[in-house]
């Protein structure tokens, strides 16, 4: 097979990445990373210095690709299926690259950063970098819930299924558990309730419950 995943089930960047390869059926090898064992974590930064999953290798291609939304973009150039995750209009994938990125540095980072403070030894917390980002994620779910008013279809951008929707679904996920935004954003409620019934994305969650108790915070369905 010509696709390999370096990955791990239950990261929210790895997810965004197998929604991208479930929406297609694409076929690939899983290679699970444990980070936290020494041998796995030295073997996978000879793939990738920086450390950081998911990494796809392409071995026809004879490439090795970090970072979740060039993946992305390798899969819809080269493995295209029936789902496209960048328009072939210039200016809807322009509001795609946007708002992926807004769904990566300002959603996804913050719950990050409250989620690994958690697993801080005590006293080593950064109590002022979580309110920080608490705040920044309140600040994106107002900027998100006027934005998805305005769009059709009910996906993130143009109407139709793309790389946001596949960035949004496990960030959105995790922030929702870390900070709720349902009470105060029903359009962002809304979505996130469409992109839950998504096939691809309840497949990669449905993959990801029995990594469940490795998270620091409540990861119940209520
Ligand atoms: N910008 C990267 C972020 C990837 C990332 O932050 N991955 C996390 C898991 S969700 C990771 O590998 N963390 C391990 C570490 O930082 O040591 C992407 O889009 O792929």
């Amino acid at each position: 097979m010509s696709l390999t995943l370096h990955f791990h089930p239950l990261s929210s960047f790895c997810q965004k990445v197998l929604v991208a390869l479930y929406e297609n059926e694409t076929p690939f090898t899983p290679h699970l990373v444990d980070l936290g064992d020494a041998a796995a974590h030295a073997a996978f930064v000879t793939i990738w210095p920086v450390g950081k999953f998911p990494v796809l290798v392409d071995a026809q291609a004879g490439r090795t690709i970090p970072e979740s939304s060039i993946i992305i973009e390798h899969l819809d150039r080269h493995h295209s299926g029936r789902t496209r995750f960048i328009p072939a209009d210039g200016d809807l994938a322009s509001q795609v690259r946007l708002y992926d990125r807004v769904f990566d540095l300002y959603v996804n980072e913050p719950m990050q950063k409250i989620v690994t403070d958690r697993l801080r030894s005590a006293g080593a917390e950064d109590a002022t970098g979580v309110a920080q980002a608490r705040q920044r994620l309140e600040t994106i779910y107002g900027v998100l819930d006027r934005h998805l008013a305005t769009q059709p279809r009910g996906w993130a951008v143009g109407g139709d299924f793309t790389m946001v929707d596949c960035a949004a679904a496990p960030a959105l996920f995790y922030a929702d558990r870390v900070q709720p935004f349902a009470d105060q954003h029903p359009h962002l409620a809304a979505y996130f309730e469409r992109l839950m019934e998504r096939p691809s994305f309840a497949r990669a969650i449905t993959e990801a419950k029995p990594y469940f108790h490795l998270f620091p915070q409540e990861l119940s369905d209520g």
